[in-house]
């Protein structure tokens, strides 16, 4: 597993916090109020006490937000950028104690937090910090939103804090932010890192709590940006909550994307494609693989070599390095997968899982899963179940499999594997996806703008697009006048 010193520091700082935690507003901590558990979901245990933050809490973030924003814009690019960078180095210095944290809060595996979440942290905040500099000649004619609230979920609780934080402080805003209840605990450590960094107080502002705080947040008046992650259901709510509010807004919600495999393409390279696509994160990934979508002549072979490597999935303590699956986040999410499931085989449809897969006793589990035989309208091939659950389906032409991927009300991800280029360039563009992938899954850069169409949301998160989402065009008058000639 990681090393024990990690695990030890991450318990002596739940321990030196009394494993009771207020809230994160102008750099100072409030006593806790009332109270909601965090508890791991590998074992079910409680691992620390966490406020559930007011209308009046927020009042106050927003009011410290507020105060901070003036003096983080003056401040300038260049004063920005030592900031964002101290914070880089310091998430890396602490990115050890941040992955055992991470783990235990979520579930998911050391090797995924360890190798994945906290360089990806980093680097979106060194790349920012980088944007930061460049800002006044790149963006001459735009300057801050003003005070942002961030709502995110549970899945990446960390790298999708990085995700909203860095971009809205390089541009020169101030946050009000809101972890998912289920995952706080990074972002409370991450307050800490904000003092060490020097971050001014009221600059970042952490309230936790559930829904009823996002949505305090979502219809405070001092707030001009939303930035939200989450469920198509709440994004839906957040857009009619703020309808004529002047509120700026960005949503990134679910997907169901597809993952196509065509009938020359390199077989095994796109099974390994595949496990990274649907079975990191227990597939509890926004832009997760979870439609299947192979050219008739391969599937019977595809699926055969798919098996075998599902039946080499490790599952087990998220802790234990060598585990490819953890936990899911909650029971009441594993609940519902195994309702899903449970429809679909229902229905007719075939169901494999690993039969050595041993489940633990305690904690919220659930196993590698492929369904075949779905028709194309049933639940599974639909709606996003957000767990460890493939959906396979054919295809004839490359025809046929661009409406099979375009026939969801999502339009986040896909992938297209062939070892013939121009079929994957051709087909990649007509699918109505905010990225595409060519024979490979999962790659995220901070320097690539990512986010969806249709129901997926609307906005991009990192790289240049991602900027705009926190700026604003200055109007024509307020800009300085040209130097007469
Ligand atoms: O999401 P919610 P949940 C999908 C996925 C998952 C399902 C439910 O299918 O199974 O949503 O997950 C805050 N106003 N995705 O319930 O509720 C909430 O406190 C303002 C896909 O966790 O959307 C949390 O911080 N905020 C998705 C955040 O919103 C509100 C990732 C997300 O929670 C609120 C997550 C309200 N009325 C879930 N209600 C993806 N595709 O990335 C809740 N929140």
């Amino acid at each position: 597993g990681p090393a024990p010193e990690s695990q030890k520091e991450a318990q002596a700082w739940l321990e030196q916090h009394g494993r009771k935690f207020g809230l994160f507003i102008d750099n100072q901590w409030s006593d806790a109020g009332e109270l909601f558990a965090s508890t791991n979901p590998a074992d079910g245990k409680p691992l620390a006490e966490l406020t559930q933050g007011t209308a009046g809490d927020v009042d106050r973030a927003v009011a410290a937000a507020r105060r901070a924003q003036p003096a983080w814009a003056a401040l300038g690019g260049h004063g920005r950028a030592k900031i964002l960078y101290a914070i880089a180095r310091l998430m890396q210095k602490h990115a050890r104690l941040f992955a055992v944290l991470e783990t235990l809060d979520n579930g998911k595996t050391i090797r995924e937090t360890r190798d994945a979440d906290l360089p990806l942290v980093a680097r979106h905040f060194y790349h920012h910090a980088g944007w930061a500099q460049l800002l006044d000649e790149e963006f001459p004619n735009h300057r801050p939103v003003g005070v942002v609230g961030q709502i995110v979920p549970w899945n990446f609780p960390l790298l999708m804090l990085a995700w909203k934080i860095a971009p809205a402080l390089a541009a020169g805003n101030t946050v009000v932010f809101k972890p998912a209840e289920f995952t706080p605990l990074t972002a409370l450590l991450f307050a800490e890192i904000c003092v060490q960094a020097g971050v001014p107080a009221g600059v970042v502002n952490i309230v936790t709590g559930d829904g009823r705080t996002g949505e305090a947040i979502v219809k405070h008046e001092g707030i001009d940006k939303l930035a939200f992650t989450g469920s198509t259901e709440v994004g839906r709510l957040i857009r009619e909550a703020t309808a004529g509010s002047g509120k700026k807004l960005s949503l990134e919600l679910g997907g169901k994307s597809p993952y196509i495999v065509f009938d020359d393409a390199d077989l095994d390279a796109a099974v390994e494609g595949l496990v990274d696509s649907i079975w990191f994160n227990q597939g509890q990934v926004c832009c997760a693989g979870s439609r299947l979508l192979v050219q008739e002549s391969v599937e019977e072979r595809f699926l055969k070599k798919l098996k075998a490597r599902m039946d080499n999935l490790r599952l087990g303590s998220p802790l234990d390095k060598s585990m490819d699956i953890g936990a899911l986040v909650d029971p009441v999410q594993r609940q519902r997968i195994h309702g899903l499931v449970e429809a679909a085989r229902g229905e007719g449809c075939e169901i494999y899982q690993p039969a050595a897969c041993e489940i633990p006793a305690d904690g919220s589990w659930f196993p590698p899963t492929l369904i075949m035989g779905a028709s194309t309208s049933a639940a599974v091939a639909q709606a996003e179940i957000f767990g460890p659950v493939l959906v396979a389906m054919s295809f004839r032409t490359p025809a046929e499999a661009v409406q099979l991927a375009n026939n969801t009300v999502y339009g986040l991800a896909a992938c297209v594997w062939s070892e013939n280029i121009s079929l994957a360039l051709d087909v990649a563009p007509a699918i109505k996806a905010g990225v595409v992938w060519i024979n490979t899954a999962n790659q995220f850069d901070a320097a690539c703008g990512f986010g969806g169409y249709k129901e997926s949301g609307y906005g991009r998160e990192g790289g240049r697009e991602g900027l705009y989402e926190y700026l604003v065009p200055v109007s024509e008058d307020a800009r300085p006048a040209l130097p007469a000639l």
